[in-house]
């Protein structure tokens, strides 16, 4: 197993050590896998986690990054600190002409609240590395808000919903996004849906009408009704909306045991398709036989214990 150079930082140490730390920490994800000191880390923030996790969404040129900065703007104004991965499928063959002319996340260097890293996406467009997965247990124990922007194209999206505890859908107005969507089942996945570029008005409108229209064609579960906000980053309309929103999902995870089992459920799948990754699906199979048959969550701790993961 191949050692980082310089040594891998405590939860504290990230915690107080500002964002080179941090920086330090994220690095030692991507070049000291399976070192010990490394999974101890990984544990200790999983156990520690504070932030709320936002994902964002949608097919490039969306908005998303535009809106991003919007957020971590709100935030920092609001005291809040916060740190912003972004899932980059642009190292791939297509390079990146396939996201046009995006935005960049512009950060004040100086301020210590805001932490902003690109990941490189996995072999599927736009999904989630492992890497990114252990990038956001981290982020998670050090800052009060975490937002992971993420190529959707197609299956991808679904990725999201690996580490974000609201996930939102960003379509574009006059892009045929809703129609796409509703084709490919993505409609039950978002908690949010935000049909950017509002300030492209009557296409707006229009966005919003369709999204609503696939919407009522899924209903609404668990309790939770998914609002459609229109907003625009350039503008600023629909952003109070759209933080109102937030909040809302935020305190119907609060209500009983949503929010833990929502985690848990990320994780037994998590793990799940690690297994399947590393032994194919006859190994997920025969993992299945070893855990103990309560029926419940397939945890990490099982597949520790069944000795299918390290350590
Ligand atoms: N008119 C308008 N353009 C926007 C808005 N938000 C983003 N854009 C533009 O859309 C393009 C892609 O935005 P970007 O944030 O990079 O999209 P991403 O690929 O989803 O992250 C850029 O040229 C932005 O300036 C908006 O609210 N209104
Ligand atoms: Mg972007």
């Amino acid at each position: 197993m191949q050692r980082s150079l310089s040594p891998i930082p405590s939860l504290d140490d990230l915690r107080s050590g500002g964002k080179r730390t941090v920086a330090r920490a994220l690095a030692a994800v991507e070049t000291a896998r399976g070192a010990t000191e490394l999974t101890a880390l990984l544990d200790a923030a999983v156990q520690a986690a504070r932030a709320h996790v936002l994902g964002l969404t949608g097919p490039p040129g969306v908005g998303k990054s535009t809106l991003t900065n919007a957020l971590v703007r709100q935030a920092r104004a609001a005291g809040e600190t916060i740190a912003v991965l972004a899932v980059d499928p642009s190292s791939r063959r297509t390079g990146g002409a396939l996201l046009g002319d995006r935005a960049r996340i512009q950060t004040d260097p100086e301020d210590r609240g805001v932490f902003v890293r690109s990941m490189a996406a996995r072999d599927r467009l736009g999904g989630l590395s492992d890497d990114a997965v252990a990038a956001v247990a981290l982020l998670r124990a050090v800052y009060d808000r975490v937002i992971v922007e993420t190529v959707g194209v197609g299956q991808s999206e679904a990725d999201i919903d690996l580490v974000a505890d609201t996930v939102v859908l960003c379509i574009q107005p006059a892009s045929g996004d809703s129609l796409q969507f509703m084709k490919a089942g993505v409609m039950e996945l978002p908690d949010i849906i935000v049909v950017t570029k509002a300030d492209m008005t009557e296409m707006a409108r229009r966005a919003a009408a369709d999204v609503m229209g696939a919407l009522s064609l899924t209903g609404s579960g668990g309790g939770w009704q998914v609002p459609v906000i229109r907003l625009s980053a350039a503008t600023g309309e629909g952003l109070a909306a759209f933080a109102d929103s937030v909040r809302d999902h935020q305190t119907y995870l609060a209500d009983g045991d949503r929010a833990a089992s929502r985690r848990t459920a990320q994780e037994a799948r998590w793990v799940e398709e690690a297994i399947r990754v590393r032994f194919g699906t006859e190994g997920l199979a025969r993992a299945r036989r070893l855990l103990p048959p309560t029926g419940g969550p397939f945890t990490r701790e099982a597949a520790f214990a069944a000795r299918l993961t390290t350590p």
